[in-house]
């Protein structure tokens, strides 16, 4: 039923004769309406549209804003027959790019939205939609319906949608529609869409799922030191030698360092699916960032949750990059967290640190072991405090080899592999 309905929503873009083709080829322009001429009938700038609609300026409180001071507004007034309200925006694409669609939608009471027939009434639906190089539509991805019954003149965050373009794309098309049944007219109002391309990104290259890591000891995270791996990955149409990577944040985090090599490939069909694919063959931007700043970019997260991470830049030239992937939150109970144990740097001549952090104030035993299992020497033996620890071994007097750093705390251990170059 609902597919139909969309289906008229189609035809009547067909009808249109002059579509927006924006200049930047992955990012909506005019999202908030901000740019637009206001009042007067005026349409919204740099977008599609059919049936009633209009850019309208803030005049509380018939129209408020969820952003700036302008808004777009839908108005149906087909009284009689099913009623189809929407703004599109288009953009040149190609198979297997993966494309998101958020929105803000208001469901205004100075135009009662709520119908008479049926459930709601009236909804707003987001819509990416696929097209041949021939204009026929070949697929898309809807939102659930966003109904008429929800509270009027409060703003909605419309949970985005996405979808990787199938064989065959030529053309995306993003879509707010505003539907209405045969006796309600009404009004939306629809504010802050985005609509990007989304570049592939990979958390913990290679590996799924991707668990992140939190917990805090004393105020304190415990991954302290730690780095959480992401990649940007390359592809037949994305080099990522041209990303400015001094522009790039996660969560608002700049990364620690970066380097080029192939550490993974696109996966499947949606923006947060998950894959262990390695190496494709097209270089990937692989970045480090520290755990700490993550989390607290995070805020307060529960274990088991699923958190969508957004990487944000611009390419050399401008061109936004937007990225996201999934991480599920692992926290474990404080107590069970296990000292977590760096050597560095890895081979060393002749002096290495060895720093680890522990939960809370524990006896521990630091040695150093060779290849045959022989004690070579005890680092440390005591009872140190909760938090991090550094600990050096200079080995000029050891010959080089592979040697072994055993950590035991209260009931944990941990071993490392080390190597000696002299
Ligand atoms: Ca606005
Ligand atoms: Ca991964
Ligand atoms: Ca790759």
């Amino acid at each position: 039923m609902r597919n139909t309905w969309i289906r008229v929503a189609c035809v009547g873009m067909f009808l249109l004769t002059s579509v927006a083709t924006a200049s930047a080829q992955n990012v909506l322009l005019n999202p908030g309406f901000e740019n637009g001429p206001a009042g007067g009938g005026a349409r919204p700038t740099d977008w599609g549209w059919f049936g009633n609609v209009f850019q309208e300026p803030a005049v509380p409180p018939q129209f408020v804003p969820f952003e700036g001071n302008q808004l777009v507004s839908m108005f149906g007034n087909f009284w009689g027959v099913f009623n189809v309200t929407g703004i599109f925006q288009e953009f040149p694409t190609s198979e297997g790019a993966i494309w998101e669609l958020s929105s803000h939608s208001r469901h205004w009471s100075g135009d009662a939205m709520v119908g008479s027939q049926g459930t709601g009434g009236n909804w707003v639906v987001q819509k990416i939609a696929w097209f041949d190089a021939g204009g026929q539509e070949i697929g898309g991805v809807e939102s659930t319906i966003l109904d008429g019954t929800f509270a009027t003149d409060v703003w909605h965050v419309n949970a985005p949608i996405a979808g990787a373009a199938p064989p065959g794309t030529a053309k995306v098309q993003a879509l707010i529609l505003y539907l209405q049944p045969l006796f309600d007219g009404g009004a939306a109002h629809i504010d802050a869409v985005e609509f990007v391309k989304l570049t592939p990104m990979d958390i913990k290259p290679g590996s799924c799922p991707n668990p992140f890591n939190v917990g805090m000891v004393d105020g304190r995270n415990v991954m302290r030191g730690a780095v959480v791996p992401v990649a940007l990955l390359g592809g037949a149409n994305f080099d990522v030698n041209d990303v400015d990577v001094s522009t790039l944040l996660l969560e608002g985090v700049p990364p620690v360092r970066h380097s080029v090599e192939d550490v993974a490939a696109p996966a499947g069909d949606a923006y947060c699916d998950c894959t262990g694919e390695g190496p494709d063959a097209y270089m990937d931007l692989s970045l480090k960032f520290r755990t700490v700043e993550i989390a607290e970019a995070l805020g307060d997260v529960a274990n088991g949750d699923y958190v969508v991470l957004t990487l944000t830049g611009n390419l050399l030239d401008g061109t936004p990059v937007v990225a996201k992937d999934c991480v599920r939150i692992i926290a474990r109970p404080i107590e069970k967290i296990p000292p977590v144990l760096y050597v560095n740097p890895n081979p060393f001549n002749p002096v290495t640190r060895i720093s680890y952090t522990l939960p809370e104030a524990s006896h521990v035993n630091l040695a150093i072991y060779d290849v045959q299992g022989k004690l070579v020497e005890h680092l440390v033996t005591g009872v140190l405090s909760a938090g991090e620890h550094v600990t050096e071994w200079d080995a000029k007097s050891n010959p080089s080899g592979i040697y072994f750093f055993r950590l035991r705390a209260g009931n944990h251990e941990e071993t490392r592999k080390v190597v000696l170059l002299k």
